[in-house]
């Protein structure tokens, strides 16, 4: 065995454990206000829904009282929430978006 026979120790590469960011729903919330066809109109400008699927959606929340509209990373939930509060608001409408953890 020569001099430069020396054992090398394997390089471990220790990668660090990153906790999966949480996903947010946004969810839609029934009131007795707003128009069936504003809340259609919501949901496709700000969660580019088609028609139908928007109608759905609607339909669910104003039944069962509330809908999961997407589910999504916390920044991309508080602003489309917010931007569908906003836009409702302006045009003098009380209709409500909540976000919360995904389980
Ligand atoms: N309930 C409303 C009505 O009858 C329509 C509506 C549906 C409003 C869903 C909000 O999240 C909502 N005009």
């Amino acid at each position: 065995m020569s001099d430069n026979d020396v054992a090398l120790k394997p390089k471990t590469k220790v990668e660090p454990k990153l906790d999966k960011p949480k996903l947010y729903k946004v969810i839609l919330v029934n009131d007795d206000y707003t128009p069936r066809e504003f809340v259609i109109a919501i949901l496709k400008i700000v969660f580019r829904m088609s028609e139908e699927t928007g109608y759905r959606v609607m339909m669910t929340a104003h039944k069962l009282g509330s809908c999961v509209v997407v589910v999504c990373a916390k920044d991309i939930a508080e602003t489309k929430a917010k931007e569908g509060i906003d836009l409702a608001k302006e045009m003098g409408f009380p209709l409500m978006f909540t976000t919360e953890p995904e389980e």
